[in-house]
This record gives C-alpha cells, structure tokens and sequence, in this order.
C-alpha cells in the first residue's frame, strides 16, 4: 500500500465523512485513493474541488455540523484557503477538521517554492510537520485534538512522500465526534461577536476552558440592531417570517445583513464565516449528510465568492438551497453597487436552479418560493428581489 492509499484509509478509519481537495502533488494521489475507496463502497467518487476557499468551506460546514472532514491541498492553494480558515479559527469546530498540505520544498510541481508553516502559525493555526513514518499516526492526532480544542489542524506532508511504501495504518479508532449544538455567539462570524469569538479562540488555543469567557448579549432582530442595518434588516421580514418554517438541518449565513437573522426570534441561520462562505459550508454539511442545507447570501458575496459553490453542488449532483437577498449592493459596506448584470450573469450558468420571488413584501409569495425551493430534487436559488435596495 503507498502512503497515499494509507492516508485515505486511515480518514475513512477514523470517521471522516467528507474529504475535499484541489489537484496538487501529494493531494492528487491521496485523494485519488480516497476517490477509489468511495468508489468501491458507495458506487460514488467525489470529485476535486475547483477552488481552495470553496474546498475549506465546504470542510468546515461539514465539521462545525458535527462530522469529521479533511483538506488536501498544496501550499500554494492552502493561502486561497487563508480566508475561510480565518474564520474557521474563530468559530472553531464541532468535529476534527484536519488540513493537510503537500509541500513540495523545491519547487519540481509547482509555480514557486512556498512554504506554509509561517504564514499557517502566524493565522493562529496548530501545525505539525511530522517525520515521514509518523504521517498516518500524526493525521489521526490531528483530528483528536481538533476534536478536544475545538479548532481546525494543519499537518504539512511532503509531497514525495505519497507514492512511497506505507507504514501500517493505525489500529486506534478515535470515538465517535461530539454533538454539533446551535451556538449563535460562537458560530455567527460577524462585527456584533468577533471579540467574543477572539476570546474563545485564545481560550482554546491555550488550553484554558472557553465556557469561562463571558458570553456577550444576544440583541433582538431586527428591533435591537443598530440604525445603519435596522432598516434593511425590516425589509427583510416577511422572508425570514417565512423562513423560520421552512424544514432546515442547518442553514449558513453570509458576510450579509440577513444574516442577523441568527438573532432571536426568528434563529434563521445557525452558521456564518467568511465573505461568500455561506454555499460552501451548506453544501459541505449536505455532501456529509446533514440535510436539508439552506445557504442565505447578500448579493454581492454571492458574485464575489458564493457561486463558485454552485459548480460544487452540480458536480456533486447534490441539492443545495439558496435565499440570494438581492438588494443591488453591498449594504454592509456602505452600499456599492452591485450592477444588476453582474447578478444576472453568474445566475445565467444556473438558471433551471432560480426560482424568482419578486415581491419579497409579500408574505404569501415569500412561502411559495421557499415551498418551491425546498421542494427541487436539485439546487435551488430564491432570487429574492429588493429592487431599490
Ligand atoms: C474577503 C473579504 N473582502 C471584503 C469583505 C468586506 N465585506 C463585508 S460584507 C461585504 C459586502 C456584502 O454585501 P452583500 O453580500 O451584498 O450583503 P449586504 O451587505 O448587502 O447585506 C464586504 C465587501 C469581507 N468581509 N471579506
């Protein structure tokens, strides 16, 4: 057995349900092996992942919803990643969420040379550069203690090292993962509980016991928020009225004002991390059988970063539901304009998938689009229009 085929061994060993990566020297093979493990026992081979950000995202969603996920990247694409695991150290994880990265010291299969482990410790991330014998017992010590401290590993492989002869495949079998339990002041990534989350952060990463920082209040939505979000957040009611019945196992927000629809009363989004993250991490949940997964987006983020989910969803054949609030800017920022064909040409690669709601006001319509959407055996977009903003 070659190390690569010892390391998809030891993931499917050790529980870990969703496994992404984007081809790279080392994280080729590794996770060509987890394809024909797949393969060989549910009919199925996942496919890589075109985008390192959507690849972490998706890992994530998976693990912050209470099941094991892997990343297998190159050093290059684990910086594209740096974004989402910004957010992934604050929010931290239900589940072992393990990064291994391929290095690939001189350069022989890559742009550059780069190496990770500083810019990885300096992001705040535990990293452990294990001897080559010790890989496959370093990758199942990377998930116990992602699992205890509740924060995502790297582990840094050399890329060489895949096709070699594998030691055994470690007999331990770490226990099953904690229960995910909703947690809107640690799983919401936003400016209302970032310091919070910080606290938390160093809490764990220093081994001191998180429940002893002080929690901050939650405010009321949208009664309690402040004068520069309250307004779009009332035009957005009726939605999120008619969200709050729609059947969901876990429903990830974005960098987006709906988001606060975390808040009481309406608790309408459990999840939320970086810029366009909310497509990734439902779907990652969905790819690890967490069903139904609903991603809540602004406009702008989707068109950023979001979408770019959408090819994942379609490759996978899996059916993610999206609410695209499409007020026509970038509200949070102080409203840049989001130009309508910018919109309307990322949903054009989508368009079986959009169900249009163009009344949003309108209570009944609101249902409908949602009934609609839930309903689609495929992905699904609520194209939520908010004409004037
Ligand atoms: C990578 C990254 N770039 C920029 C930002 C700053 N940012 C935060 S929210 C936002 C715009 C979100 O707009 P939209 O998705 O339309 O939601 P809205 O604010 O209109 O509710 C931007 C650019 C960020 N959080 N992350």
């Amino acid at each position: 057995m070659t190390v690569a085929e010892a390391l998809a061994r030891t993931l499917r060993r050790q529980q870990v349900q969703l496994v992404t990566a984007v081809p790279g020297h080392g994280a080729t093979q590794a996770f060509g092996a987890w394809q024909t493990q797949r393969q060989q026992r549910h009919g199925q081979a996942p496919p890589f992942s075109f985008h390192e950000e959507v690849a972490a995202g998706m890992a994530h969603g998976a693990a912050l919803r209470g099941r094991r996920a892997a990343v297998l990247l190159k050093a290059h694409g684990f910086l594209k990643a740096a974004n989402a695991v910004a957010d992934q150290l604050a929010a931290g994880t239900t589940a072992g969420l393990v990064y291994v990265v391929f290095d690939d010291p001189t350069g022989a299969h890559s742009d550059s040379v780069l190496d990770v482990e500083g810019p990885a410790r300096r992001l705040g991330l535990h990293v452990t550069r294990p001897d080559p014998e010790a890989a496959l017992s370093a990758l199942v010590e990377a998930l116990a203690h992602s699992e205890a401290q509740q924060l995502p590993r790297l582990v840094i492989l050399p890329a060489g090292l895949v096709d070699d002869p594998a030691p055994p495949v470690p007999e331990r079998s770490l226990n099953a993962p904690p229960a995910y339990q909703r947690d809107v002041a640690r799983h919401v990534c936003c400016p209302l509980f970032a310091d919070y989350q910080h606290a938390v952060f160093r809490a764990r990463n220093e081994g001191r016991a998180p429940d002893a920082v002080e929690r901050p209040a939650l405010p009321r939505v949208p009664d309690d928020l402040p004068d520069d979000h309250r307004p779009m957040a009332e035009r957005y009611v009726p939605l999120f009225d008619a969200f709050s019945g729609v059947d969901r196992a876990v429903t990830a927000g974005d960098t987006t004002v709906g988001t606060l629809f975390a808040l009481p009363p309406y608790e309408a989004v459990d999840v939320c991390t970086y810029m366009g993250g909310s497509l990734p991490m439902a779907l990652g949940a969905l790819a690890a059988g967490v069903a139904p997964a609903w991603a809540v987006t602004g406009d702008f983020g989707f068109v950023a970063a979001g979408h770019l989910a959408l090819l994942e969803a379609q490759q996978r054949a899996l059916p993610l539901k999206v609410v695209l609030l499409h007020n026509g800017q970038a509200a949070a920022t102080g409203g840049q304009p989001v130009p309508l064909p910018a919109v309307e040409t990322v949903l054009a690669g989508h368009e079986d998938a959009v169900i249009p709601l163009r009344d949003p006001s309108d209570a009944s319509a609101c249902r409908a689009a949602l009934r609609e959407t839930a309903a689609r055996k495929g992905p699904a977009i609520v194209h939520a229009d908010y004409p004037d903003g």
